[in-house]
């Protein structure tokens, strides 16, 4: 698969998105990274570009929820973008364990899983939709 990875707006972490690269390309899928501090806009661009199968999102920093949250509604808000699988997850609250109404809140608005810092359930993700785009 065609994998967009990207960091969230107010993020500029990079370690995890360095770290996410490589388990994504060891899993044989092919990455096109957008960096740290991308915003709403700049993430639309990119995927309307790029033409992903999947995006991944990534943030640390704390601001995980709300960066995700206008991210997925920006992608969600572009026809062409309606259906694309998009993934978040990394440290994203500050405080310190999975926030359930910031979930929803992301589920709501289009986001199709809110991984945490869960990399087996990532990688048990990225399987199913490959098995989805193999026809039986
Ligand atoms: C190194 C570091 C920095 C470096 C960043 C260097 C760089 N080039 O990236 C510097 C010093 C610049 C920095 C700055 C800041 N940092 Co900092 N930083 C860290 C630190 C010590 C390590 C992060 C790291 O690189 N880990 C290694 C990578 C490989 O792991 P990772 O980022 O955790 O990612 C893993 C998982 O989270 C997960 N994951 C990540 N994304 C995704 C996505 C999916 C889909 C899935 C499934 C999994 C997943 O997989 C990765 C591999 O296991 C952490 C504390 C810690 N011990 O984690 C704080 C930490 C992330 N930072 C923090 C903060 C607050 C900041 C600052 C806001 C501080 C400030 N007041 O200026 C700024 C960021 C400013 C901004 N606008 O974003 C907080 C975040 C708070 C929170 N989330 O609860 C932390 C947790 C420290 C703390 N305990 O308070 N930081």
């Amino acid at each position: 698969m065609k994998i967009l990875l990207s960091g969230t707006a107010s993020d500029s972490h990079t370690w995890n998105l360095v770290f996410l690269r490589l388990f994504l390309e060891e899993q044989g899928h092919e990455v096109v990274g957008l960096g740290p501090c991308v915003d709403a806009e700049l993430l639309a661009a990119g995927c309307l570009g790029h033409r992903p199968d999947m995006v991944v999102l990534s943030s640390v920093n704390g601001h995980g929820y709300r960066d995700g949250l206008a991210a997925v509604r920006r992608l969600r808000a572009e026809p062409a973008l309606a259906g694309l699988p998009v993934v978040l997850g990394g440290k994203l609250g500050i405080a310190g364990h999975r926030q359930e109404t910031e979930v929803t809140a992301l589920t709501e608005a289009g986001c199709d899983a809110v991984l945490g810092e869960d990399l087996d359930a990532l990688r048990g993700f990225l399987a199913a939709r490959a098995r989805r785009e193999v026809p039986a």
